[in-house]
Parts: structure tokens; C-alpha cells; sequence
């Protein structure tokens, strides 16, 4: 029997990673996209054919409903946020509203739907949750049963979304997980986040196109993984026997200073302060200091092992705006 997934967020950068590889694996496909005309419409269809797109919101439940109706998944996805850590502080009830309250419309959805104990879900956890070394200090980095502390409107509105999953998994007996994703990056990833931000610049650069790049801090750490990597972890979830959460990271932490060496090298530039500028607008109220994930158990459990690393992601993305700004030359 072909398996039939639901993806929320099938427009962003996990949603596209997870649409090719649940395509690959021969899933039905379905997306949900929001808005009347969304501009990413057409070149979801272009890229992905065999992913039939339905029309509804995280906002709004009876639109979930619908869509459950339509598309009677076997595996739902839960990627749809407002996902942006800095955006969330200048719309803090959206963000509730969308990232917190909109897992609890799914799920509502499904029990409404009749899904509670066929119905596979999967919540996308973060590791903005735990907050940063000055509310936990994990010895080897943070597992599954480290202390939340979230430091933004975002992270606050997730970890909502986290508690909702695991009460309906405990309340119901819904196979409904949640995936505790620390930072994974790579060529589909919005240019709003730093990463991007940086190589598309980097490579602006480099083709004449720019003459340097406006950040906010430099020194806070992240544990940046590749997200074609991740959605595989996610997947691999919700084929297992009993429902948990689970940890994906890569167990590295780096900074954005020394995301930026390694993405100037790539251009052949050691020193990249002169095209660097530091603008308050892209400070926040709160900033996570450091964040560094374990993976054990994910790596025993799941069997999942990450294949990209620190200066393979650089890299890769470096490469990829270097191609694609060429073009638009
Ligand atoms: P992303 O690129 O920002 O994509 C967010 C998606 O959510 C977009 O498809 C967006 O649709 C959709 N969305 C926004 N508002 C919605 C609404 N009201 N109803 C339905 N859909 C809505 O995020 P991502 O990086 O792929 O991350 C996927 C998920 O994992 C997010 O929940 C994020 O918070 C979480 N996460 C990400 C990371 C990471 O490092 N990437 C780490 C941990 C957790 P539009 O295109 O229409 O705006
Ligand atoms: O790239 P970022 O915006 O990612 P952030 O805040 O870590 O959040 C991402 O990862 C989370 C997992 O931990 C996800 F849940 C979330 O959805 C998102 O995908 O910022 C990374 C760091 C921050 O410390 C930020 O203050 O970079 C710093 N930064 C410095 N200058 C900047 C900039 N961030 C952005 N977006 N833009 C800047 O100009």
C-alpha cells in the first residue's frame, strides 16, 4: 500500500528537503499552502510534480479539517511556523498564534477527523527551547532531558507546541512525536537567517554584486547541521515501533565568526572584517549564547548519523549562491 504523508510548511526549507524524500521513497505527497496566491506556489508545482498542494492555514482549523479529509495522511508532518527567532520578537502573538496554537489546531484536527490512533504526527521541536549556557550547562551538550528555557517569543511559542504534542501522545494515545532539531542550514535555507545571509553575500561579493554584509553579533554559537540530513532523521521517527522524542545535532558548536572565515576563504579572502558592518537592527532583546546538541540517542535508536559537516555545509551553500548569482548577473 502506497503511504500517504501531509507536509505543513511544504514551501519552506525542510518542507522542500522532506516532499524530495518522501517522493524518492515512493509516498503520496500532499502540501499545504497558505494564501490566496503565495508566490512560492509555482516553483513548489515546478519542483515538485507529484506533490498535490491543498489550500488551508495552521490559523485556521476547519481549513485543517478539510485538508485531512482530502488528503488522508498516514504521516503528518507539522513543519509550518513563523520560524524566524528575530521576527518573533516584533510579532509575538502571531507567533503564538501560528507556532504555538497551530500544532494544537492539527491535532485537534485529527482527533476531530477520527486520526487519533491511526494517524502518525510529527512536531518540529527546537533547540531554541533550551535556552543557553546560562540556564543549563549540559555536560556533553543538550539530550532529550535537559531543562527548557526559552529566551524568545518563538521559542516560547514552540515549546507550547512541544508540551501539546507529548500531552496528546500521553491524553489519547497518539503516535505523536517531537523532533528537538537544533540549526540545520544548506541551499534552500530563507536568506533571513544568518547562514544564508552570509553566503548569498559572500558570493555577491565575490561577483562584484555587493560590497559588504550587515549582522547583527557574531559571537553567540550554534550547532549548524545540513537539513537534507535532517528531515531523514525525521522520517525514521515516525517509522518506529513506539512513539519518543528525539535530539538531531551534529554535537559541534561554532560561532559566526567562524562561519564567516570559512565562507570568505572559500572565495579566496582571509580577512573578512572590512566587509563585515555591524547593525544594531539585527540584535535581539534576548540572545541564546550557545547552542550544542547530543545526538546519542538518535544516533542508537534511530540509527541516524549525520553526513555533512561544519566546513562541507559552508561549502556546499558558498558554492550554491556562487551558481545561482552568476546567473542573475
Ligand atoms: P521555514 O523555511 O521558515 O518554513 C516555514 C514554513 O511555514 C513555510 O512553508 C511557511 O509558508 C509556513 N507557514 C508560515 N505560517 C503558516 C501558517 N499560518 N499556516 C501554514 N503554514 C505556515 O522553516 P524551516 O527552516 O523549513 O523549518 C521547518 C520547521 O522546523 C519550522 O517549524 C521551524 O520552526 C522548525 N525548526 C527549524 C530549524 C532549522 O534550523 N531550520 C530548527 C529547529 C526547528 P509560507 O511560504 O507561505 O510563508
Ligand atoms: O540564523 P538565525 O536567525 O537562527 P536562530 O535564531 O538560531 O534560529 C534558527 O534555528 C533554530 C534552532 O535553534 C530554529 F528553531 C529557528 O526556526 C531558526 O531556524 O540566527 C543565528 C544567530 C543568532 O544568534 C542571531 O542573533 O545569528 C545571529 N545573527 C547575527 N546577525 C543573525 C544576524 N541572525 C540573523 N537572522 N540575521 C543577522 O543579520
Amino acid at each position: 500500500m502506497t503511504k500517504r504523508a501531509l507536509i505543513t510548511g511544504i514551501t519552506g526549507q525542510d518542507g522542500g528537503h522532506l516532499a524530495k524524500l518522501l517522493g524518492d521513497k515512493g509516498y503520496e505527497v500532499y502540501g499545504i499552502i497558505r494564501g490566496q496566491q503565495n508566490p512560492k506556489r509555482r516553483a513548489t508545482e515546478e519542483e515538485f510534480p507529484y506533490v498535490k498542494l491543498i489550500e488551508a492555514d495552521l490559523l485556521d482549523m476547519s481549513s485543517l479539517v478539510r485538508a485531512l479529509q482530502i488528503a488522508k495522511p498516514d504521516e503528518i508532518y507539522n513543519l509550518g511556523a513563523i520560524s524566524h527567532v528575530g521576527y518573533s520578537f516584533k510579532d509575538p502573538q502571531l507567533t503564538a498564534d501560528v507556532t504555538g496554537k497551530g500544532c494544537l489546531n492539527m491535532l485537534e484536527a485529527i482527533r476531530l477527523t477520527g486520526g487519533e490512533k491511526t494517524v502518525r504526527f510529527y512536531q518540529a521541536s527546537t533547540s531554541e527551547m533550551f535556552g543557553g549556557l546560562e540556564y543549563n550547562r549540559p555536560e556533553k551538550g543538550y539530550n532529550e532531558e535537559s531543562q527548557f528555557h526559552p529566551r524568545s517569543p518563538y521559542g516560547v511559542a514552540k515549546l507550547y507546541a512541544h508540551w501539546i504534542t507529548k500531552n496528546y501522545r500521553e491524553s489519547y494515545g497518539m503516535f505523536a512525536v517531537s523532533g528537538i532539531l537544533f540549526n540545520h542550514e544548506g541551499e534552500r535555507r530563507g536568506v533571513e537567517f544568518v547562514t544564508r545571509k552570509i553566503t548569498n553575500a559572500v558570493a555577491r561579493i565575490k561577483l562584484g554584486l555587493q560590497d559588504h554584509v550587515e549582522l547583527g553579533d557574531l559571537w553567540p554559537k550554534r550547532d549548524w547541521g545540513y537539513a537534507g540530513d535532517y528531515v531523514e532523521g525525521m522520517w525514521r521517527m515516525l517509522q518506529q515501533d513506539k512513539p519518543d522524542d528525539f535530539v538531531l545535532a551534529t554535537g559541534e558548536t561554532h560561532s559566526i565568526e567562524e562561519f564567516l572565515d570559512l565562507a570568505f576563504k572559500e572565495i579566496g579572502i582571509d580577512d573578512w572584517k572590512p566587509y563585515v558592518k555591524q547593525n544594531p537592527a539585527f540584535m535581539r532583546p534576548a540572545e541564546v549564547d550557545l547552542l550544542l546538541g547530543d545526538p546519542t540517542k538518535a544516533e542508537t535508536v534511530l540509527g541516524w548519523q549525520r553526513e555533512v559537516d561544519f566546513p562541507g555545509l559552508v561549502k556546499l551553500m558558498v558554492q550554491h549562491d556562487l551558481e545561482i548569482e552568476s546567473q542573475n548577473k
